[in-house]
């Protein structure tokens, strides 16, 4: 990563994290921390996106042990131990279906015309529990549009990688593999969809889904499908990994909602790691602002 002088810093510019951790440490010295923005960095040199939080964020430590990627284990801490056998380099994604310009792209020729920017997103996992991570990344939309989508486009679909020898995981069915996600075009063309290839100034970790990674904030952490090898435009609903293994309890839309239960639980409340009481959950995640038009006219209980 380059180092900047302070003066040159601009808002695509986030604090590695170690400086981050001790910036911190250095503040809570000082007991300044009214001077900093949520990241530590000094609030002159810091733009915001209109589209961060400003709620404080996880610690990495958190971010990054505890964790859902099934093609590595059900235990939360089973990433982090694992994910080393994961190969990152070379990487490849595949963009087909309904478009004009398919191909396969090495990741290197994928990420080349994008420059990252840093978006604080809350994420709420379906299970009850949510953080704030420190992405950095690019538009989703901006991905799409370089492949041209037909007319045809209505939905797109993303898929991990398959590799039981690096994603171990996938020597058991817990889950049907490829992991496979999908969102509506409209939706996938949301300036609040991301592609993820980095968190608190640093690439990814391979337990975060490196080295890219989807992120919708507004919905359950599952349709965040991680380390993807293909994007294909489609034009029928795809059918998702956790729908296919329980479709009564996860639909395709999957937009946090706290007045839709899980069949097992209700999702009114959620466990901000790092807090002893729980808050409330928001629906949308808090983006209704934001998103809530996207879904006008729909049953939300319906479209679950
Ligand atoms: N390929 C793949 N993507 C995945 C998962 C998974 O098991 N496999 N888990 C999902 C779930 S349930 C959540 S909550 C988020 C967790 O992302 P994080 O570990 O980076 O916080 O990743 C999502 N993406
Ligand atoms: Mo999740």
């Amino acid at each position: 990563m380059l180092i900047k002088r302070s003066d040159d810093l601009t808002d695509n510019d986030v604090t590695d994290y170690a400086l981050y951790q001790r910036r911190r440490d250095f503040l809570k010295t000082l007991g300044g921390i009214a001077l900093l923005g949520a990241s530590g960095l000094p609030l002159m040199a810091q733009a915001k996106s209109a589209f961060s939080t400003d709620e404080e964020q996880t610690p990495f430590e958190d971010i990054t042990t505890y964790n859902n990627f099934y093609e590595f284990g059900t235990d939360k801490g089973d990433p982090a131990r694992y994910a080393s056998s994961l190969k990152t380099t070379p990487w490849s994604v595949t963009v087909d279906g309904e478009c004009e310009k398919p191909g396969k792209l090495n990741l290197e020729d994928l990420l080349k015309p994008h420059s990252t920017e840093e978006r604080i997103y809350r994420l709420r996992c379906v299970e009850g529990w949510s953080m704030v991570i420190p992405w950095q990344g690019f538009p989703l939309a901006d991905l799409l549009k370089r492949f041209n989508p037909t007319a045809n486009a209505k939905y797109v679909r993303f898929e991990t990688l398959v590799d039981p020898d690096q994603l171990p995981g996938q020597k058991r069915s817990v889950l049907d593999w490829p992991y496979t996600e999908g969102l509506r075009m409209d939706e996938a063309m949301h300036p609040l969809s991301f592609m993820a290839t980095g968190l608190y100034g640093k690439d990814l970790l391979n337990q975060n889904g490196a080295p890219l990674r989807l992120v919708v904030p507004w919905k359950y952490g599952f349709k965040s499908i991680k380390s993807i090898v293909r994007i294909s435009f489609v034009a029928e609903q795809p059918d998702t990994s956790w729908g296919r293994s329980a479709p009564e309890e996860y639909g395709f839309y999957s937009n946090v909602n706290p007045d839709v239960d899980h069949p097992r639980w209700s999702q009114r409340k959620e466990r901000r790691i790092g807090e002893f009481r729980k808050r409330e959950t928001l629906p949308f995640n808090g983006y209704a602002e934001q998103v809530a038009s996207l879904y006008s006219g729909m049953d939300l209980r319906k479209n679950f």
